[in-house]
């Protein structure tokens, strides 16, 4: 086929892509843009602000590396770019410039609610400004009008046995939206690289559309009657998801989604999941091969699935202490699992060294919403206690909470009891933060990851080779 016929095949696509997205979206008023409009406006300006830093700046030095950095996990190492978020260490998370607290006084509310929707956080995210009501009400419509779940990627979540973990499950289906693809049926067909980002686009709403609906049926499948409420068009994305769930009566729970899938949306690109969905992606994967595989990586303890973790932790430690929950009780408990070789789950950080803000965030909702809590208060001890036992302990950097030590506390509250299901709810909503990157990445021609790597051998010849110099 000609390049030319190639094309003005594309140019076809691109349009009836960009048709499909105004039709979702009549909800509009008709001056404001749509995110896509706005986005595809915003492109050309980053790519050349993109070009500019590399031929400007392309040779300057940007670090220094060490040995130990190579096995130590590449702690510290920039290497990434993310536009998002950006962590500091003391501070916590920004999420384009703005902090947990101006988030959640910046970014459009649910009516009758005060926690940010997450769907206007997706647009902050990808174009790095703050859309009005009605654009989040759009992109809440568009989202509900795209939930459904082909049929075999409801067959697959059925067949599932109940004792394959919620994680694994989640990983399977969105792996098997595959089949949807707008982008890797564009690739096969010769799309001109220039319009990936807006393949890239579509597939990520499909899948941050359908995602309640994946976390739902495996929910309900797993630890109730297997019937997944139908979805309503009219919701919000926190409320549909609530709702799914079966919670959606409870406008507390509602307002705990809406702060919850916003909070554990972005932590810059080094965390496991963020990258594993970058990696994947920079090989042109599609979305839904590229999240799931950063999915897998959030199902490990040592990152999302933390929160099931520090769930299971304090269960067994009300189970072993019988009431008791003094100072000294939680103290020696600390040491105990310390001393058994175990980490101590919710606490640390790779990069963080203070509180973590996604932890006060979420202290801040159970002092409003459930001040008396029996679990929240034990929470709220070890708080007082933990810190000072890692810091004797000595060998972790950061002795503070981190986002898992909290979350779980607030959904076993509302019911939501089941641990092993909590990190399906922080995989909902880090599709949050990955897939705008997924889509800027496209859109500015990020290239293929390829990290150098040595053996150990190599390495002593080059650090020997080095200090003769
Ligand atoms: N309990 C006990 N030991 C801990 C610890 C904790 N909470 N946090 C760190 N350490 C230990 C490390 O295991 C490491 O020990 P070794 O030298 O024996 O290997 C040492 O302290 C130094 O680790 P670090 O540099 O402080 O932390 P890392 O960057 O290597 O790891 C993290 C970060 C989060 C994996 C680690 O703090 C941890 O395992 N925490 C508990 C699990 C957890 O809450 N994870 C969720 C993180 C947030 C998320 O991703 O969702």
């Amino acid at each position: 086929m000609s390049s030319l016929r190639l094309a003005s095949q594309s140019l076809r696509a691109n349009k009836a892509l960009l048709n499909k997205s105004y039709n979702a979206t009549r909800a509009y008023s008709s001056y404001e843009k749509t995110l896509k409009q706005r986005f595809a406006e915003l492109i050309p300006e980053k790519a050349e602000q993109v070009k500019q830093i590399k031929k400007e700046y392309g040779k300057t030095v940007i670090g220094e590396l060490t040995l130990e950095q190579a096995y130590g996990g590449m702690r510290g190492i920039k290497g990434l770019v993310w536009e998002g978020s950006v962590l500091d260490p003391e501070e916590g998370i920004r999420f384009r410039g703005r902090t947990i607290p101006e988030i959640q006084s910046e970014l459009p509310k649910a009516e009758g609610g005060s926690e940010p929707i997450p769907e206007a956080l997706f647009w902050l995210l990808l174009t790095g400004e703050v859309p009005t009501a009605s654009q989040t009400k759009a992109l809440s419509a568009e989202f509900a009008a795209r939930a459904e779940l082909p049929k075999h990627v409801e067959e697959l979540i059925d067949r599932s046995p109940s004792n394959l973990h919620p994680m694994a499950q989640f990983s399977i289906a969105v792996t098997a939206l595959e089949s949807e693809s707008q982008f890797a049926k564009a690739y096969a067909a010769g799309v001109n690289k220039k319009d990936y980002w807006n393949y890239t686009f579509e597939d990520s709403i499909d899948l941050l559309a359908k995602l309640p609906n994946i976390a739902a049926r495996i929910y309900q499948n797993v630890f109730k009657d297997g019937k997944v409420p139908a979805i309503n068009k009219d919701l919000d994305y926190g409320a549909q998801l609530a709702t799914l769930l079966g919670y959606g009566n409870n406008p507390e729970f509602v307002e705990l989604m809406r702060l919850y899938l916003t909070i554990h949306s972005d932590h810059e690109g080094g965390n496991v999941s963020a990258h594993t969905t970058h990696l994947v992606g920079s090989a042109l994967s599609s979305p839904f091969l590229s999240f799931s595989a950063g999915l897998n990586g959030l199902a490990g303890p040592l990152h999302g699935r933390a929160n099931q973790e520090v769930l299971e932790w304090l269960f067994k430690f009300k189970h072993d202490v019988k009431g008791d929950y003094s100072k000294e009780t939680i103290e020696k408990y600390l040491w105990d699992t310390l001393n058994s070789g175990r980490v101590v789950p919710g606490y640390g950080h790779a990069v963080l060294r203070k509180t973590d803000p996604r932890y006060t965030a979420q202290r801040e909702f159970a002092l409003k919403h459930l001040p008396n809590d029996d679990l929240f208060k034990l929470v709220s001890t070890i708080y007082e206690v933990a810190p000072g036992v890692l810091t004797k302990h000595g060998k972790t950097k950061n002795p503070w909470p981190n986002v898992d030590s909290h979350s779980g506390v607030l959904l076993q509250y509302y019911g939501l009891t089941e641990a092993s299901f909590y990190t399906v709810l922080f995989g909902v909503s880090r599709a949050f933060g990955v897939l705008p990157q997924l889509i800027i990445d496209r859109a500015v021609g990020m290239p293929i990851e390829r990290p150098k790597s040595f053996s150990t051998e190599k390495y002593l010849e080059l650090v020997k080779g080095l200090q003769n110099k």
